[in-house]
């Protein structure tokens, strides 16, 4: 036998690649030294930090997946070890990046003309630009057939109207991917509007409880009027807003690891030191139950994100893959780190013990990029061959 590390149980490590596990290291420097010292002022003052966005870019960091204009060209595995740091810290860092890399950059790379690759791509991995993703709308969250936004032709270009609401990053973006019904043939096509145009208007949503550290607003379009070069050439039907999300719901398997694995450290660490009835709360059979269960859910279900990343990059994967690793992993971290906040007792209640943070995070993460209830039902249907959403 060899010794049980019980950072790395099932070693994880041996089945990346030198230049995976450089790049995991890289990000964890990054995410540690410089996000974690800021996290604690970000989640009080809601406060978007315009530095982040660039120093992400500067080592790296967005659409690393892409090949060519200024990015990585990594694998999704790597993808997946970003995520999985950034999340460390906190879930709305990770959705600051991973909206700009698998929700604005994977959509034009995959639909955009060469024109708008160029324009766009090298200045959104450098995190000079920032994007967002305009899909849900106030009455259509887990139904984005029955959107609302729609675009017509006129004269040089089309004309956008309508509302979407919850987007990450759309206070500060500069540019905005948004997805609206075309009038001419009723297919929902993808639009990049930039900020400062006439109608467009981004205003914050505040006071969250939760992902805090990421801005989140409203998308107002009134009589939006773009050129013809605004249009994503090869979108048409919602196969292509839905590619994105198989992506970032790639990633958030491994982000919401992340966040459940710095729960159990923080909770390890609390129940070693703490004291009661004489002895620490780490030899209570109860609390080492707790422990031992984040544990294990931790390495399966990075086991699991690993194996989906693999088969993505052969080519070899399903939609229903990314479905079941991105409800499994945000289901267990959020229902484990939840246990594990028991641990730290009254001061569950303060924010400098992190874990409060994480719980937090952890809802909206079950909730965003389709709600566990919406996978179970993706899963149901492909192991049934009966659609239950409708
Ligand atoms: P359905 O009839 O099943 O499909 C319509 C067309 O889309 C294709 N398709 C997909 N293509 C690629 N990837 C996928 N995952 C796809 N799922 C479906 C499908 O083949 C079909 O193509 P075609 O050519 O036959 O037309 O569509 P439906 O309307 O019945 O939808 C089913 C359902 C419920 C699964 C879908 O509506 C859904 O996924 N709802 C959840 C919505 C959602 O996830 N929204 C996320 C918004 S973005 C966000 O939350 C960002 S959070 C910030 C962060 O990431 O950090
Ligand atoms: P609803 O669709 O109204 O669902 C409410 C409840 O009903 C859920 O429990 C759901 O599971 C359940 N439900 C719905 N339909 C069914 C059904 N058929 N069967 C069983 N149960 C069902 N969106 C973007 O487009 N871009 C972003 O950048 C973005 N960022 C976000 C950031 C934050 C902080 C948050 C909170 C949300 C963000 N979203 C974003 C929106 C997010 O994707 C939606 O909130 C999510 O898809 C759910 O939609 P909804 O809120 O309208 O809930």
């Amino acid at each position: 036998f060899v010794p049980f590390n019980w950072e790395d149980p099932i070693n994880l490590e041996s089945q990346l690649t030198d230049e995976e596990i450089a790049i995991r290291d890289t990000a964890r420097a990054f995410c540690q030294e410089t996000l974690l010292p800021r996290v604690l002022d970000a989640q009080r003052t809601e406060e978007f930090n315009h530095k982040t966005i660039p120093e992400m870019g500067a080592l790296g960091l967005l659409g690393p997946t892409i090949e060519g204009y200024g990015c990585a060209g990594v694998s999704s595995v790597a993808y997946g070890l970003i995520a999985r740091e950034i999340e460390r810290v906190d879930s709305g860092y990770r959705s600051t990046a991973s909206v700009q890399s698998s929700l604005v950059m994977h959509p034009i790379n995959e639909f955009g003309s060469e024109a708008q690759k160029e324009k766009y791509l090298p200045r959104l991995a450098k995190g000079e630009i920032i994007g967002c993703f305009g899909l849900t709308e106030p009455n259509h969250g887990s139904d984005p057939a029955g959107m609302e936004t729609v675009a017509e032709e006129v004269d040089g270009g089309f004309v956008l109207n309508g509302a979407k609401t919850w987007i990450s990053n759309a206070p500060v973006a500069d540019l905005f991917v948004v997805w609206a019904r075309c009038k001419w043939d009723n297919k929902v096509r993808g639009f990049l509007l930039e900020k400062g145009m006439k109608g467009l208007s981004a205003p914050a949503i505040k006071h969250k409880l939760a992902l805090r550290c990421s801005l989140t607003g409203s998308i107002f379009m009134d009589s939006v009027n773009v050129g013809h070069d605004a249009l994503l050439p090869k979108t048409k039907g919602l196969g292509a807003p839905f590619s994105c999300l198989n992506s970032a719901r790639y990633g958030i398997s491994w982000g919401a690891i992340g966040a459940l694995e710095d729960c159990l450290a923080r909770a390890r660490t609390y129940a070693l030191e703490r004291h009661q009835f004489d002895k620490p709360l780490a030899a209570f059979q109860l609390v080492q139950k707790k422990l031992t269960d984040a544990h294990t859910e931790i390495a399966l279900g990075l086991q699991a994100s690993l194996q989906v990343g693999r088969l993505k990059d052969a080519g070899k994967y399903s939609l229903e893959m990314i479905s079941m690793v991105k409800r499994n992993n945000a289901g267990k971290a959020l229902e484990h780190s939840r246990r594990l906040l028991d641990i730290l007792g009254g001061n569950a209640c303060s924010d400098e013990y992190h874990i409060g943070r994480h719980v937090a995070n952890l809802q909206v993460v079950n909730t965003y990029e389709g709600t566990y209830d919406i996978h179970t039902l993706i899963l149901g249907k492909a192991i049934t061959g009966v659609q239950a959403f409708a």
